[in-house]
C-alpha cells in the first residue's frame, strides 16, 4: 500500500519535471531580428552590390547573413527598407553591427545613414557608421564597415 502510494506520487512529481526538461530547449530564448536600413539621400549612395549584416550583442553574434528582399532593387538612394526577419538565439544587449559588400554592380559604393534593429518587434538599437563611411567603393572588392549604437 505504501509502496504504491510512493509510486503514484513519484509519477505525479515526474510529469512536471519531464515537461520542464522538454520545454527548456525551446524556451532557450530564440528571437526574431528585423533589420530596417535607411540609405543616405546623397548622389550615388545606393548600390546593387550584395550586402550582408553581422549583428553583435553581449551574448553572441548573428551572421554575416544577406540583407535581401527577393525581387526588389534594394539599397537605392534615400530608401528606407525592412528586411526579412532573421531567427537567432537571443543576442542580449546589442553593441554594434558590421555591414559587408562584395563591390558588385555599377557605382558599387554605398552610403548608409542608419540601421534600426527590432527583436520580436521591440526596438533594440539604432546604429550608424562612426564617420560618413562609404562601403564597397572599390569594384568587386570585399569591404566592410562597423556601425556603432547611438
Ligand atoms: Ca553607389
Ligand atoms: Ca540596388
Amino acid at each position: 500500500m505504501k509502496k504504491r502510494l510512493l509510486r503514484v506520487l513519484s509519477t505525479v512529481l515526474a510529469v512536471p519535471m519531464i515537461v520542464g526538461a522538454l520545454a527548456a530547449p525551446a524556451s532557450a530564448a530564440t528571437k526574431g531580428y528585423t533589420v530596417y536600413v535607411q540609405t543616405a539621400n546623397v548622389d550615388n549612395a545606393g548600390t546593387d552590390s550584395n550586402i550582408k549584416i553581422k549583428i553583435l550583442g553581449a551574448n553572441g553574434s548573428l551572421g554575416p547573413t544577406p540583407l535581401d528582399n527577393p525581387g526588389v532593387n534594394d539599397f537605392e538612394q534615400g530608401a528606407y527598407e525592412k528586411f526579412p526577419t532573421i531567427s537567432s538565439p537571443d543576442l542580449g544587449n546589442l553593441s554594434s553591427l558590421i555591414l559587408y559588400s562584395d563591390g558588385s554592380g555599377s557605382k558599387s559604393g554605398y552610403l548608409v545613414d542608419y540601421v534600426k534593429v527590432y527583436a520580436d518587434g521591440v526596438h533594440v538599437g539604432t546604429f550608424r557608421p562612426k564617420a560618413n563611411e562609404w562601403l564597397g567603393e572599390v569594384a568587386l572588392t570585399s569591404d566592410s564597415i562597423t556601425l556603432v549604437k547611438l
